[in-house]
């Protein structure tokens, strides 16, 4: 990744840029529309989602990465992709699985000693607090390896994979109960708790599906296995979950699509699965009191212990009314609970309704024990009738449900319809229809399945993409569709491919409800939270060797990072060590990551300012192996390396006749040394009168300027030590080394100036009169225009410093201004422009201004003067 210089680099290498764009010219907009055959309509939708540089998004996605195991983060509306968070697959960009404290986090998700490396993430949560998203934690499941990870969203990395102990898959998870005490995770394909054989014949007595309340420590975030427990359930092929809310806060409620129990037999002549599980017209919606029975939970005599886990078999359950079945249309999908907690909706794949069940109705069948019969488990079973609301017709396949800002709506995905439906569950009234391509699945709402539901956006979340995007071969992207809802009817505004998938699922919340850092904390272990018993500060570096039984050793590296060096550099160890690396990123300024990487060991670190990590590997092959920094992290980022070298002890090594190389004399090593200090001096001379300015200007009172500041100094302090070493060395007369700790002062000193520039660049935005909305469009046209390539405010560049322009010109500077944009070649004889075209030795050219840019460039100009004492 490659990271700007900086303006003093820049100015530097005298960069000047030829100004060749053609400016925008009236009717521009309808030229462009006619040449990508774009409507009015089109140019709206993308208004509504084009966001200029430098600008934010209303809400963050946390999309499901599907077989890739890994969540994608990107915003609405802009629909632009930010991060993909690694979880259950090893990811190098980010070290994941590459360094000793994220394989930790990733091996947490070994099953029976076994190495999983992928999941199959299906359904995204975020923390609840009263049942609004509270944006601290996100969870995540794997269907195919039943597993859930922890996500902490103060810096977007994976903290915690715990195995559930008695299911063979899980899809319904994960769900957070609504103040986070419990995450729901339901089985999916049944299967026998414990880890042995059991024939399919035997499915109905010795297979079970069910439902794992996992107690989660919202503080910590954290997920506490042993407080955690299981509902056992019939084998009847659990699906999605959610749990209630404000009135129904407590209960759980899962679907299911087998009440058949039918276990195939393609193979011996009997129908395929598909045929005998969507026989029967209805199949159970699992309603159970996860709150009762966390209680019943804590007396053994209740638990079965399997693998270690607390199951609470179905007669227990039973036996204190905490688990009861509905019937619901057959082979259900999405079970989605309203934001009031009082509706129920579940679709049902293969009907075309929606099913309304209220909570009300429910509740008073459970209470007067009022069932319609029991199950061959012994499970009540209430009446469908009696405890639904209503149904509604919406469309063939609707599948899940995201909640409205309006009370009563909902919207519902049709996978076979391939359209959104957004329909009224209490008013049972179809209100509007959008087609999607193709074969939505899931769809998501803004905070849509939260206590407290934005509205604006929904985005189908689409299986195919068949003809939308550009043909990448027989695998398509997957396609996200945004759109618009905040009108009476719904606007299909634009589609993102992601290229990862498959994406079920994914939760938005308002992006100024996350808080992540910008740092941790000097030394701090990013997968615990804790300090790192690696920890290394500056001088603290330091490279120790045990030795082991068998004679090798281990040998520990204490290194740090820093633009633009590692220490060490040079680590030398025999064949056969055990190398253990600990690194710390010395930074504090802002994304400075450092990456790291020895040659040929399979190891990669990320490590992000403040960070330390561990990278471990035996030193089992001869040779001289490279290590550097894996990100372009400054203009010297080719030189941030050093080298490993492996040499076998039981080797004779012969060592190389010396080359002879010139070498210079102390009279031209003093010449250079002298050079070097005056350069020094001269750039100090700059940093000091950015720093003038920057107090001048009370930098400390606005805070992100205050905070590149502190950057600024982070590097600036590290002179006086390098200096100490400098003069030493000129003292004792080694100019060869004085220049050296030199040059390190110089390469501090361009990176105190380029975060200070920055930082000045910043503050004078804040101190400035206000901009003109004239004024900022003609800045804009300026950059825009390539005049900046020439005229440097504040500075004589390539071409004449504009500050002040307007007085030079006398009483009619504005008109002689404005002449000269609009046509220069009309003026190269004027005295004046021609001792500027030979002090210059270039002409303006003509960048085909419009009057009105020409205008908002005068208005520029005199915010320019306004201003004149900030350049
Ligand atoms: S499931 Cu994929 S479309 Cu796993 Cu939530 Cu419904
Ligand atoms: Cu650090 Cu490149």
């Amino acid at each position: 990744m490659t990271k700007h210089f900086g303006k003093l680099s820049s100015l530097i290498l005298g960069t000047t840029l030829a100004a060749t764009v053609a400016s925008a010219a009236g009717g521009e907009l309808q030229k462009v529309m006619k040449a990508r055959g774009l409507t009015e309509n089109d140019v709206i939708r993308a208004a509504k989602t084009y966001t200029p540089t430098g600008g934010r998004n209303e809400f963050i996605v946390f999309s499901s990465g599907g077989q890739s195991g890994q969540v994608i983060v990107y915003g609405v509306p802009t629909m632009r992709i930010l991060k993909y968070i690694a979880v259950f697959t090893p990811e190098p960009w980010q070290g994941y699985g590459y360094d000793v404290d994220s394989l930790k986090i990733l091996r947490q998700g070994n099953i029976r000693g076994r190495e999983i490396n992928w999941g199959d993430t299906h359904h995204p949560a975020i923390s609840e607090k009263d049942g609004k998203y509270d944006g601290k934690w996100l969870a995540i499941n794997d269907k195919a390896n039943p597993r859930i990870a922890i996500i902490d969203l103060h810096d977007f990395e994976t903290k915690q994979i715990v195995v559930n102990p008695v299911f063979k898959s899980a899809h319904g998870g994960a769900f957070f109960t609504q103040d986070s005490d419990y995450i729901i995770e339901a089985a999916q394909y049944a299967a026998p708790f414990d880890n042995n054989y059991h024939p399919i014949e035997e499915y109905k007595e010795t297979y079970r599906g069910g439902v794992t309340m996992w107690k989660f420590n919202h503080k910590e975030g954290r997920i506490k296995e042993d407080k955690s427990f299981t509902i056992e359930m019939p084998p009847y092929m659990q699906d999605l979950s959610d749990s209630g809310k404000g009135v129904s806060d407590g209960w759980g409620f899962t679907n299911s699509f087998n009440s058949e129990m039918y276990t195939g037999g393609i193979e011996v002549g009997m129908p395929p699965n598909e045929a005998g599980m969507s026989r029967n017209d209805t199949d159970f919606l699992h309603v159970y009191n996860w709150k009762k029975l966390a209680e019943v939970a804590k007396d053994k005599k209740n638990v079965k212990v399997v693998n270690g886990h607390r199951v609470i078999p179905m007669d227990v359950a039973v036996k204190h009314d905490a688990l009861f079945l509905i019937p619901e249309p057959k082979s259900p999908h999405g079970v989605d609970v309203s934001p009031s907690g009082e509706y129920i909706t579940v679709c049902g794949k293969l009907d075309t309704h929606a099913s309304v069940y209220k909570w009300s109705k429910i509740k008073k069948l459970i209470k007067n024990k009022e069932y319609a019969g029991k199950d061959p488990y012994g499970i009540p079973i209430l009446d469908m009738k009696k405890s639904l609301h209503g149904q509604v017709e919406l469309g063939l396949g609707p599948l899940h449900n995201q909640y409205s800002n309006i009370d009563g709506e909902i919207y519902t995905s049709l996978y076979v319809d391939s359209q959104v439906v957004k329909w009224n569950y209490k008013t049972l009234k179809v209100l509007d229809k959008e087609n999607v391509h193709y074969n939505i699945g899931h769809l998501c709402g803004m905070e849509g399945k939260s206590a407290d539901p934005q509205g604006k956006y929904i985005i189908a979340l689409n299986k195919l993409a068949i003809d939308r995007f550009d043909n990448v071969g027989p695998l398509h992207p997957q396609n996200h569709q945004l759109i618009d809802v905040s009108g009476k009817t719904m606007d299909l505004l634009v589609d993102m491919p992601l290229p990862l998938g498959e994406p079920h699922q994914a939760v938005a919340i308002r992006a100024e409800k996350l808080h992540p850092h910008v740092r941790y904390k000097m030394g701090t272990n990013a997968k615990t939270g804790k300090m790192h018993k690696g920890k290394t500060l500056a001088g603290q570096e330091k490279i120790v060797r045990t030795k082991k039984a068998d004679g090798t050793n281990k040998v520990e590296i204490y290194a740090t990072l820093v633009r633009s060096h590692i220490n060490p550099e040079r680590v030398t160890v025999n064949k056969g060590d055990e190398v253990i690396w600990y690194m710390t990123n010395l930074e504090r300024a802002q994304d400075e990551t450092h990456g790291f990487t020895v040659d040929y060991f399979d190891a990669h670190a990320s490590l992000e300012p403040g960070e330390t990590t561990e990278m471990r590997f035996i030193a089992d092959i001869e040779g001289v192996f490279p290590y550097y920094c894996t990100e372009f992290c400054s203009a010297l980022h080719l030189e941030m390396m050093g080298y490993l070298m492996v040499k076998d002890p039981n080797k004779k090594y012969v060592s190389a006749q010396k080359l002879k190389m010139k070498t210079m004399s102390k009279a031209e090593l003093k010449a250079e040394y002298d050079k070097t200090i005056a350069v020094n001096d001269a750039t100090d001379a700059v940093i000091q009168s950015v720093v003038k300015f920057l107090k001048e200007n009370g930098y400390d009172k606005h805070k992100v300027v205050a905070d590149l500041v502190t950057d600024a100094f982070d590097q600036y302090g590290q002179i006086p030590a390098q200096k100490k070493k400098a003069d030493e060395a000129a003292k004792k007369g080694d100019y060869e080394k004085a220049v050296l700790f030199e040059n390190m002062i110089w390469q501090l000193m361009v990176k105190t100036a380029d975060v200070g520039i920055r930082a000045k660049d910043l503050l004078v935005r804040k101190v400035a009169t206000k901009q003109s909305a004239s004024a900022a469009a003609g800045e804009r046209a300026f950059g825009e225009g390539g005049c900046g390539g020439c005229h440097v405010i504040g500075k004589v560049s390539s071409g004449p410093d504009l500050t002040g322009v307007l007085e030079r010109h006398g009483k009619n500077a504005e008109k002689w201004v404005s002449d000269f944009i609009l046509d220069p070649e009309k003026m190269y004889d004027d005295p004046y422009v021609k001792s500027m075209i030979d002090y210059f030795n270039l002409k303006m050219p003509n960048q085909h201004m419009s009057k009105k840019e020409t205008q908002d460039i005068i208005e520029y100009l005199k915010w320019v003067d306004e201003n004149a004492n900030l350049f």
